[in-house]
């Protein structure tokens, strides 16, 4: 078998249910077509947050183990590095080791310094190519950390009709085109990052527009109507209890200025319709090439949808933080920050967020969301598409994965026979129809905490006790039987703790005293 191509598409807090395949009711034709012709994963899981999300992607670890707990930043003296350790190895690195050419289109966010070329850059971390940003998140007109190769990029300055999704791919669709021009043997390796649909709620009048009147039902309905679609998928097991609207917010009968509401969701599902279309062009790119049949093609999720309204802090606070808000539009315009009526979402000027409502929609029917590690937080569309790959191909699979299983299953893909320094396990022979060992999953993120073996997941919410569920049964996580079972809960915090243990898990309380002690602000329980 011809070695093949490897594409990683990675979204940015794309919520659990919001693509066709797992239910949404958002056009994402190009990705239903991939996962209902390809293999779908119902219970595939990131872990709860951008950084240590990117970091066990890419390395086949877990988070603690790459010097990414939190985000990217210095945590340190007490906390963890907050940048790439160079003693983990990418998987573009060991895939150039072996004659593969590898780029990378989209956001990074694995470097503890964004501004000045370091080693913690992809160009440094086995990426041939670089186009894309390094910071967590910024405008999609004028993307803050724009960067080719190892320069700043200046596409948007003289592009008025610059949109970052638009540009990920269209850069990416170069490369392949490009290599296909020079008859370029090497496979490649393309790491596709793309920001959407994390927030800011930036995307153009017509694609907007384009969305008018789908979210009109509102929450409570459209949560229904997905539950029902993901059952018929098969993504979800049939009986599955929906969890109840966020205790936080209002029925939608009850919401204020419903057609502000319904905005923010259209302005949402055009950023993932961006990026669904940024997926197309990539892939039109690949049958170009002649090589689609040699291609994998992964998509996923950093992590759940993600509930952060903003302003994050008090409005002063934010805008003295955050980079767009100093700097103003290209034009030299303030730019409106807040989750509020008076800023309508989508154009460069406005900066907000799509709030707790809509993520407890994008997250259907799970509880929780982005940096919590119950259900709503980790749970992530997966689809794998593969023609030549013998993959059980228009299935879905029910066995439970996680991030560090990637690196493996790609390297056994193209096959490469190196497991050096890496936790996971390829999930290929399930990918094909058959089975694989199972092992527990492991997850913490800021204190929060689960470990997932066979049906039964134990799962805390810090610095709230253990709560154990059946997953099998209850994937919403609404019968918590850690006082029913309270051996089998003892046991699993027994096996959780030994695993954190063992990859450097920072005891969160510990952490957060010793700043105290010294003087110094609690950084690390910020955003
Ligand atoms: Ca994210």
């Amino acid at each position: 078998m011809a070695p093949p191509n490897i594409i990683l598409v990675l979204a940015d807090d794309l919520g659990f249910s919001d693509l066709g395949c797992y239910g949404g009711e958002i056009p994402t034709p190009a990705l239903d077509a991939l996962g209902r012709s390809g293999v779908r994963l119902s219970q595939f899981y990131n872990t709860a947050r951008c950084s240590p999300s990117r970091a066990s992607l890419l390395t086949g670890l877990h988070p603690h183990q790459t010097g990414i707990g939190v985000l990217t930043r210095p945590d340190l003296p007490h906390g963890y590095p907050g940048t790439l350790d160079p003693a983990c190895a990418t998987i573009a690195e060991r895939l150039r080791a072996h004659g593969w050419t590898t780029w990378m289109s989209g956001k990074w966010h694995l470097a503890g310094d964004a501004e000045a070329p370091n080693d913690s850059w992809p160009t440094r971390r086995g990426f041939d190519r670089f186009f894309g940003t390094l910071a967590g998140c910024g405008s999609y007109y004028d993307p803050q950390t724009l960067t080719r190769q190892e320069d700043p990029a200046a596409d948007a300055a003289g592009d008025p009709g610059f949109y970052y999704t638009e540009a990920i791919a269209a850069e990416a669709a170069g490369w392949i085109d490009e290599h296909t021009a020079r008859g370029a043997p090497a496979p490649y390796f393309l790491y596709l990052a793309f920001t959407a649909p994390h927030w800011p709620l930036h995307a153009p009048d017509d694609a907007v527009e384009a969305q008018r009147g789908r979210f009109d039902d509102g929450w409570d309905a459209l949560r229904e109507k997905r539950l029902a679609r993901m059952v018929e998928e098969g993504i979800i097991a049939d009986g599955t209890t929906l969890s109840d609207r966020d205790p936080s917010q209002p029925a939608w009968a009850d919401a204020g200025d419903r057609q502000w509401q319904a905005r923010r969701m259209e302005a949402y599902a055009a950023q993932v319709q961006a990026l669904d279309e940024g997926v197309r062009r990539v892939l039109a790119a690949v049958d170009r090439s002649g090589r689609a049949a040699d291609t994998v093609v992964v998509v996923i999720s950093d992590n759940g949808a993600s509930a952060e309204e903003l302003p994050i802090g008090t409005a002063e606070q934010f805008a003295a933080k955050d980079e767009v808000l100093r700097r103003g539009t290209r034009d030299g315009l303030p730019v409106r920050a807040g989750n509020d009526p008076t800023v309508v979402p989508g154009p460069e000027d406005t900066y907000a967020s799509y709030g707790i409502p809509w993520a407890n929609l994008s997250n259907t029917p799970l509880r929780k969301y982005k940096r919590w590690v119950h259900e709503g937080g980790i749970s992530t569309p997966f689809l794998m598409s593969w023609p030549s790959g013998g993959l059980a191909e228009r299935h879905i699979v029910h066995t439970p994965f996680q991030l560090v299983d990637v690196v493996p299953t790609l390297l056994e893909a193209a096959g490469i026979d190196d497991r050096h320094g890496i936790e996971g396990r390829s999930m290929l022979p399930a990918l094909r129809g058959g089975d694989v060992e199972a092992v527990p999953l492991y997850w913490e993120h800021v204190g929060n905490a689960a470990i997932r073996v066979g049906r039964w997941k134990l799962v805390r919410d810090h610095p709230g006790a253990w709560e154990l569920y059946d997953i099998e049964q209850d994937r919403t996580e609404l019968d918590d039987r850690a006082a029913a079972r309270p051996a089998l809960t003892d046991e699993l915090a027994r096996q959780w703790q030994q695993w954190a243990d063992r990859v450097g898990v920072l005891d969160w309380n510990a952490m957060l005293a010793r700043y105290r002690d010294d003087g110094l602000p609690p950084q690390l329980a910020e955003e």
